[in-house]
């Protein structure tokens, strides 16, 4: 008979290369050592730490499938994945610092980008001496990022980029902007461009009075009158697969991602359960005490097995987008669940900052709606299935 581990029921770590445990286990302790400590006071008092960004750069943990003659680790998709659970293990706002840098940011640099745009731009990036910012979101356009109204217009040397963009991702900190713009020049496509912090016309907002996601700063881009010169065009890709492209890495990592903070959450109500008794025994030697952790147990197995198994695909580039979709949608879905179930067993502690549920909560409220909306994966995966769409 094989051996039955409660913290990882199908062993997952069986599944993972050396130089994976070896990615994730640097990245465990970091997180427990420099992030967990902090996380506390920067969700209490809405503090994003920038310093926290040369320190993931330190460890390697920012583009990590960026090869390494650009500052990168070249490491696999399963790797991405293993890091992006240990970081929203902690704070799923820690986690979209680090998977906007990697996906949004270097990506469509690596990707997309001329050569002297990947040299100038990735190494800065993959220390952590620079932030970046990914810009697709507008007051107007969300789930529909086809409407977008920021233009970018052709001039002698560049282009002018006049718009806003909203809930931007660590914008008000940011060093390099990477801004979707309708272009003129090219038939009202989608181009992606690479904007600088300090240039004319441009600013960065912060969005106060945020209830989830506090550890992680959020704000508008605006763009003025920006000009650039040619060399600020991302040349390779135009359309809306362009910033698609990006969302499906980080899409990926979020499943992952969620998992973490599940985990989290699972494991303190398995705890708070053993020690907290009522009615003269613990809470854990009840029924249904033990039927929520056998549900967090399960959907989390299953979870990161899908996860795995799309992270392996995508190692082959192999991987389709619906994929992405199923593991984005459900993981997140099920973390949610899973983190209010554990708030609830919590009685009246779980409200407490000490312990930790209540904000994995409200910061999950945030990651099943970023990175296209619970439901608007299900329309993707409706049409995928009937040929239909249902968008409009
Ligand atoms: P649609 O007609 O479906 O496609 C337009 C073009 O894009 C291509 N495409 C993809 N390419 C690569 N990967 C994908 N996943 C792709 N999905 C579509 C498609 O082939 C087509 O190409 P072409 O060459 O034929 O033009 O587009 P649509 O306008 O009907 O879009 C529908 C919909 C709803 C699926 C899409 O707009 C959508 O996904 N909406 C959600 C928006 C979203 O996810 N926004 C995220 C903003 S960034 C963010 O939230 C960062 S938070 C990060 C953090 O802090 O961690
Ligand atoms: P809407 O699109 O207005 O949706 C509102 C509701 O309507 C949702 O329930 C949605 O599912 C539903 N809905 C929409 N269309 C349909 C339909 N056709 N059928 C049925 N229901 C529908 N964006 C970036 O570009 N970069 C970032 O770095 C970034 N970071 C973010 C950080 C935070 C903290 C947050 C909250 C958001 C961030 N976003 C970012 C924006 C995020 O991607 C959007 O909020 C998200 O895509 C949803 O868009 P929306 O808020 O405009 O909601």
């Amino acid at each position: 008979l094989g051996r039955f581990d409660w913290e990882d029921p199908f062993r997952l770590d069986d599944q993972l290369t050396e130089d994976e445990r070896m990615v994730r286990d640097s990245a465990r302790a970091y997180c427990a050592e420099k992030l967990q400590p902090r996380v506390l006071d920067a969700f209490q008092d809405e503090k994003t730490d920038p310093a926290i960004f040369a320190e993931m750069g330190e460890m390697g943990l920012l583009g990590t499938t960026i090869p390494e003659e650009y500052g990168g680790i070249g490491a696999g998709y399963v790797t991405y994945g293993l890091v992006a659970r240990e970081v929203e293990r902690v704070d799923s706002g820690y986690r979209s610092m680090m998977s906007v840098q990697s996906s949004l940011v270097m990506y469509p640099i690596y990707a997309y980008g001329s050569e002297e745009q990947r040299r100038k731009y990735l190494p800065k990036l993959a220390s952590g001496e620079w932030i970046g910012c990914f810009g697709l979101t507008e007051p107007d356009a969300g789930s529909d990022p086809a409407g977008m109204k920021t233009r970018a217009v052709k001039t002698e040397g560049g282009y002018v980029l006049t718009g806003s963009k909203m809930w931007i991702s660590n914008s008000p900190i940011a060093d390099v902007f990477v801004v979707w713009a309708k272009s003129e020049a090219h038939g009202g496509k989608i181009r992606g461009f690479v904007l600088e912090k300090g240039a004319k016309g441009l600013s960065a907002p912060k969005i106060e009075k945020k209830m989830s996601l506090r550890a992680s700063i959020t704000g508008e881009i605006v763009m003025d009158g920006v000009e650039v010169g040619e060399d600020a065009l991302l040349p390779h890709v135009e359309g809306l697969k362009g910033p698609f492209g990006c969302l499906n890495r980080a899409r990926y990592g979020i499943s992952w991602g969620v998992m973490g903070a599940a985990e989290f959450c699972w494991h303190g109500a398995r705890q708070y359960g053993l020690d907290r008794h009522q009615f003269k025994r613990p809470l854990a030697q009840t029924q249904l005490y033990q039927k929520k952790l056998a549900d967090m147990q399960t959907e989390i197995a299953l979870g990161l097995q899908a996860s795995l198994r799309v992270g392996r695909l995508m190692d082959e580039a192999n991987a389709a987008p619906e994929m992405i979709s199923i593991v984005k949608r459900n993981n997140c879905g099920k973390a949610l669940d899973i983190a209010r179930m554990a708030r609830d067993m919590h009685g009246g502690n779980g409200i407490s900052l000490e312990f930790g549920v209540i904000r994995h909560a409200v910061n999950l409220e945030t990651v099943n709606t970023y990175e296209g909306t619970h439901d608007v994966h299900a329309l993707i995966l409706g049409r995928a299935q009937t040929g239909l769409q249902a968008f409009f």
